[in-house]
């Protein structure tokens, strides 16, 4: 691991200790529409404050802008997350960590109210704003790993929950480990020590919170019956798919959308693609691509949203997902692949 890395990521839990524990309220926040890496995030930096910096739970709130998920109902520490309409309000004037994101409009769809301060873990490639704290290392497996090292690194042991929590991001992130390169793979040596300490069996693991409801599966199955292998203007081809019912709930979108999503990159010759999901009156569009097709991160900033090079994801108000791939379509036929190109760092 990198000398400076480390003397960075030392010196973040020194300033960000020293702060939360004179602050009157801490607050912990993840991204809206929360990701494994969003959530074990969350769980594992709540242990860090609670447990080890031993701030007084009252003091310390875990925050959310959405809907609780069934999903991760078996991580200890869950139950501390608090899902709200939005956390605009209730950060106002406080002391917030926010992990997996930069900008505040990832956390909460009101306007940005006045935070006493703001520190960040994060590991996107997007251009985020400015904190009093952060730690943001694009090209990170995850904001796990950094939780990782920042908080735990140090520490003797560590609890099976966080050590759980932690992997729940790493998995996630990294797909299995999938996307490690020799740029991120001192993940390896992370989820090593979590595996052990916290006597983990990957399969298990993973049967505990890698399921679909029915409703998700039937909305899997419209995607895949609507899919379809385009090709327009100078861009590689690409498998897209989006339902035509309107939205039921949330979670069934989202589950829906990821079991397409894992077959966007498995066609021959088809080396990217997105789906659209409805998100209540809106509607959601995930990208995915493989190396040296389509940056999708750069395409998707292009319409207000972000995310990593090979995996990014944007949203369309008030249009129904129909539309929205029409537009989509009109889009990259009437613009030149050249420019989102992805290119190896
Ligand atoms: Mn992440």
């Amino acid at each position: 691991m990198d000398e400076g890395f480390l003397l960075k990521a030392k010196d973040f839990r020194k300033r960000f200790s020293s702060k939360a524990l004179k602050a009157e309220k801490v607050f912990v926040a993840c991204h809206i529409g929360p990701d494994d890496d969003a959530i074990g995030s969350l769980i594992a930096a709540y242990f860090y404050i609670t447990k080890i910096l031993g701030v007084n739970e009252d003091r310390v709130e875990a925050l959310c802008t959405g809907n609780r998920m069934d999903r991760y109902s078996c991580f200890e520490g869950y139950e501390k997350i608090r899902f709200v309409r939005d956390i605009g309000r209730r950060v106002e004037n406080g002391f917030v960590l926010f992990l997996d994101g930069s900008s505040w409009n990832r956390f909460s769809g009101e306007e940005k109210p006045n935070l006493s301060f703001s520190a960040c873990i994060d590991h996107h490639d997007s251009e985020g704003e400015l904190h009093d704290l952060s730690m943001i290392v694009p090209g990170f497996s995850s904001t796990a790993e950094l939780v990782y090292h920042i908080f735990f690194r140090d520490e003797k042991s560590i609890g099976k929950e966080v050590c759980e929590a932690l992997l729940l991001g790493i998995l996630g992130d990294t797909g299995n480990f999938s996307y490690v390169n020799r740029e991120n793979k001192s993940v390896f040596r992370v989820a090593e020590r979590l595996v052990g300490e916290g006597n983990i069996s990957i399969q298990d693991f993973e049967s505990k919170y890698e399921f679909v409801s029915e409703e998700s599966f039937d909305m899997f199955k419209e995607l895949v019956v609507n899919a379809e292998i385009l090709e327009s203007g100078n861009w590689p081809k690409y498998i897209c798919s989006h339902t035509k019912k309107p939205c039921v709930d949330n979670n069934v979108s989202k589950e829906a959308a990821s079991m397409f999503i894992s077959y966007i990159r498995q066609v021959r010759g088809v080396p990217w693609g997105f789906v659209i999901t409805p998100r209540n009156s809106n509607c959601s569009v995930s990208l995915r691509s493989l190396p040296g097709s389509v940056n999708v991160r750069e395409v998707a900033e292009r319409f207000g949203g972000g995310g990593h090079d090979l995996a990014a994801g944007c949203g369309f108000e008030e249009v129904s997902c129909g539309d929205a791939k029409d537009f989509f379509v009109k889009w990259l036929e009437e613009n030149d692949y050249e420019g989102y190109r992805h290119r190896f760092g």
